[in-house]
């Protein structure tokens, strides 16, 4: 795929997207759920990508038929995250997607501003581990937006806080939420490895490999 050469700002969607983890949430929401006497199956998790923590437990509230008190939710939203945390104590850079560290060099090199727009609160510590914090411009996480994707407020504020217009903007996201969210804010999208029947993005790629700016 190559870059439309209008685009001054390449923003990232970092779970999915950069970075492996997208797998460790299932995995997290999984044995939270077996705890609490509750199923998510596989196909339901696709509609927690890229959505926030309280907003998933909502889903998976919703699609069991449950409903808890707000205490109980709280206590279920810090066990998830000590759960997923845990899953995550060993991630480094080995656990960066194809082609992400290759993009986010040549994004640089040919002097795009390089934005993150995700809904994790553990994006910071993320980039941290797999050793790619200081390829971004401005970072927005989860702990910096009232209203998660597909609300477009995240790449919004990344995009304000690089002073690029959205217009000349591009992000990759993994989730349709995100698509959603990118579109929204009236940006470019392309959809990182989507299911092939979901025909959300303006361009496709199976991974951030062999990307041409
Ligand atoms: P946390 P992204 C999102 O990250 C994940 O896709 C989503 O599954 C998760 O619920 C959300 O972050 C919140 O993450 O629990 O770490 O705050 O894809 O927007 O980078
Ligand atoms: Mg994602």
């Amino acid at each position: 795929m190559e870059l439309n050469n209008r685009i001054k700002a390449l923003i990232f969607d970092l779970d999915g997207v950069l970075v492996d983890t997208a797998h460790f949430h299932y995995l997290a929401w999984k044995e939270i759920c077996s705890k609490y006497g509750m199923d998510l199956s596989l196909n339901d998790n696709l509609r927690l990508k890229g959505v926030s923590r309280t907003e998933s437990l909502n889903i998976i509230l919703n699609i069991n038929n449950k409903s808890i008190s707000q205490g109980e939710k709280q206590q279920i939203l810090v066990e998830k995250n000590q759960c997923y945390l845990k899953l995550i104590e060993t991630l480094n850079s080995n656990d960066l997607l194809p082609g992400a560290l290759e993009l986010l060099k040549s994004g640089k090199e040919h002097g795009l501003k390089i934005g993150l727009g995700s809904a994790s609160k553990n994006a910071t510590a993320i980039l941290e581990r797999t050793k790619i914090v200081e390829y971004f411009d401005y970072v927005v996480d989860g702990n910096m937006v009232k209203n998660s994707k597909p609300a477009p407020e995240v790449f919004k504020l990344c995009a304000n806080k690089l002073a690029i217009e959205p217009e000349y903007c591009l992000v990759f996201e993994d989730s349709i939420a995100g698509v959603q969210a990118a579109k929204t804010a009236n940006m470019s999208s392309v959809g990182v490895g989507f299911p092939a029947d979901i025909v959300v993005a303006d361009k496709h790629v199976d991974t951030l490999l062999n990307i041409k700016i």
